[in-house]
C-alpha cells in the first residue's frame, strides 16, 4: 500500500497490471473496497491533524464540534464536522485556510467568480506532485498513452485547466502542445501540422474548433486525433455524440474544480459509465442539498469532498455545489474506485421557471441531436408582467433553409415541455449568431436579475 508521503506516486515504466491494461496505477487503482477504507482512514486522521495543527479556523470547528484528528476511529466520524462552503475560502482570502506559509508553497491558483473576490488555492511540491499522478492517472485511463503528442486548450494561468492537464500529461510521458484557449484557426492548423493525437479543452471549446475548421475547409476526421479529455462544464451525451462525429475522437469526461485540486478528481474510463472519483486520495459523499443528509447510491445529490492528501490547502467536507449521482459497484473495467454519473449541473445554475426546477443541462439533452439543431445554444430568462419568460436561443445547423426554422421552433417547444415540463420559447438562429466560449460556454442570460436603467 502507498503511503501518504509518497502520495501513490508512480513511475511511468511501472508495468500494469494484465487485464487493466489502462491502468497507470494498478494496484493503487484496483485495491479492494476495505483496502481503501482503510487507506483512507489512515489519511484522514493525517490530513485532519495537519488542519488542527496548522489553520486556526478549522481547529476551532473541530474544537466546535467536540472532534480531535487523534480520536477519529473511523470515517463516519467526519460527518460530525460542518461543510465548507466557496464563502469560507472567500472569507479568509487570500491565504487564510492554508495550513502552509507562502514561503512553502510551490504554486497558486486563484478561480475568478463572477462577484466579489477571487477563491485563491495552494500547492504544495508534493501537492503538485500528487495532482500530476492523478491527472496521468486519468488521462492514461482514457486510453492516452506514452508518447501521444497532447494539444492543451485548456486555458493556461490561473485557471486549473491548463497547467493541470499539461502536467498530468508530461507525468505519463506525453510531449504537450502547450496552446491554451484562442486564436481557433491557428489551433486548427497546428492540430493538423502536428498530428496530436490528444485534444484536451473545453467540451464548447472543442465545438468551436470543429467549426472552425469546418468552415476552414479542414477535415480533423481525417487528421491523427484518437483521444478527446474534456470537461471543466456540463455536457451532455448528445453533445458527446456531435463532438466525436465532427473531430474522428474517443471523447472522456474528465471532472476537478480548483477548490479540492483541479482537473482529474475523477475521469471515465474506457467504459465510459461514470467518472472514477479517485478515493485514494478524496473521501467523497453525496447529500441532499436542502438537508445535508446522505444520499444513497443512484439518487441524485450535491458531492461533497473532503482532501485526504493535501498539504497546503486540506479542505474538509466541501460542498461543491455539483449535483451528481454516485455509484459503488464494481466498473467493468476492473478499477474500485467508486463513479459519479456525469455531473448535470451546479446548484447556483439551477434556474427556477414559473415553479419548476431546470437545469442548462436538461435543455441541451433535449435539443442537441435533433434535426436541424446545432449544439450552440443560450438560454435567456426575463420577467414578463409577473410571470418568468424562457427564452432558449439556439443556432440552426449550416445550410438549412431558414424556411424551415419555424417548423423546427415550434417542434422543439414541444419537446421541451414534454420532456422538462415547462413552456419555452424557442428561436431557432442564422449560424454562428450566438457567441463562442474560448473555455467554459456561458449558458445562461437571467435578465430577471438585472438592474433596470433607472435602477
Ligand atoms: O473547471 C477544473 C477542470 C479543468 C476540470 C479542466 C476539468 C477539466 P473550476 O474552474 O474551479 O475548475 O470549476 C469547477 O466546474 O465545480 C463543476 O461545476 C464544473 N465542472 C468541472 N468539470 C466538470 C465536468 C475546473 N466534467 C467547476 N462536468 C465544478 C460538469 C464540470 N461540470
Amino acid at each position: 500500500m502507498a503511503s501518504l508521503a509518497d502520495g501513490g506516486r508512480f513511475s511511468a515504466n511501472a508495468g500494469s497490471r494484465a487485464g487493466l491494461p489502462s491502468a497507470l496505477h494498478p494496484a493503487l487503482e484496483t485495491m479492494s473496497r476495505d483496502e481503501l477504507a482503510a487507506l483512507q482512514l489512515q489519511r484522514l486522521r493525517t490530513v485532519l491533524h495537519n488542519a488542527f495543527a496548522n489553520v486556526p479556523w478549522q481547529r476551532r470547528r473541530m474544537q466546535a464540534a467536540g472532534m480531535h484528528p487523534e480520536a477519529v476511529a473511523d470515517l463516519d466520524d467526519l460527518r460530525h464536522l460542518p461543510f465548507m462552503v466557496k464563502t469560507d475560502l472567500r472569507d479568509h482570502y487570500p491565504f487564510g485556510l492554508f495550513a502552509r506559509p507562502v514561503d512553502a508553497l510551490a504554486r497558486v491558483h486563484a478561480s475568478s467568480g463572477t462577484t466579489g473576490r477571487p477563491t485563491v488555492v495552494g500547492y504544495t511540491g508534493g501537492d503538485l506532485s500528487r495532482w500530476a499522478d492523478l491527472m496521468a492517472r486519468s488521462m492514461s485511463g482514457a486510453g492516452v498513452k506514452r508518447g501521444d503528442l497532447v494539444h492543451n486548450a485548456y486555458g493556461y494561468g490561473l485557471f486549473t485547466g491548463g497547467l493541470g492537464a499539461h502536467c498530468g500529461a508530461e507525468r505519463l510521458g506525453c510531449p504537450v502542445v502547450p496552446i491554451s484557449g484562442g486564436g481557433t484557426e491557428r489551433q486548427v492548423a497546428l492540430l493538423m501540422d502536428f498530428g496530436a493525437s490528444v485534444l484536451c479543452a473545453t467540451p464548447s471549446y472543442a465545438l468551436a474548433i470543429a467549426e472552425v475548421a469546418e468552415h476552414m475547409g479542414v477535415d480533423l476526421r481525417q487528421s491523427r486525433l484518437r483521444v478527446g479529455m474534456f470537461g471543466a462544464e456540463p455536457w451532455s451525451a448528445a453533445m458527446r455524440h456531435d463532438i466525436e462525429s465532427r473531430l474522428g475522437l474517443r471523447a472522456y469526461d474528465v471532472y476537478g474544480l480548483s477548490e479540492i485540486m483541479g482537473p482529474g478528481v475523477a475521469c471515465e474510463c474506457e467504459c465510459r459509465n461514470g467518472l472514477h472519483g479517485w478515493e485514494d486520495h478524496f473521501l467523497f459523499e453525496l447529500v441532499d442539498p436542502e438537508t445535508g443528509a446522505p444520499v444513497a447510491d443512484g439518487e441524485a445529490g450535491e458531492l461533497v469532498i473532503t482532501t485526504l492528501t493535501k498539504e497546503a490547502l486540506p479542505m474538509l467536507r466541501y460542498r461543491t455545489r455539483d449535483i451528481t449521482r454516485l455509484t459503488h459497484q464494481r466498473c467493468d473495467c476492473g478499477r474500485t474506485h467508486l463513479r459519479i454519473l456525469r455531473v448535470t449541473g451546479r446548484n447556483d445554475d439551477m434556474l427556477i421557471i414559473r415553479g419548476v426546477n431546470v437545469y442548462p443541462s436538461q435543455i441541451e439533452a433535449v435539443l442537441v441531436g435533433r434535426p436541424g439543431l446545432s449544439p450552440h445554444y443560450q438560454l435567456v430568462i426575463e420577467r414578463r408582467g409577473s410571470l418568468d419568460h424562457l427564452r432558449i436561443e439556439v443556432e440552426a445547423v449550416p445550410g438549412l433553409d431558414p424556411a424551415a426554422f419555424d417548423a423546427i421552433a415550434r417542434e422543439a417547444v414541444h419537446h421541451v415541455k414534454s420532456m422538462i415540463g415547462v413552456s419555452a420559447e424557442v428561436a431557432v438562429m442564422v449560424p454562428g449568431s450566438l457567441p463562442r466560449s474560448q473555455g467554459k460556454a456561458a449558458r445562461v442570460r437571467d435578465l430577471r436579475q438585472e438592474p433596470t436603467a433607472c435602477a
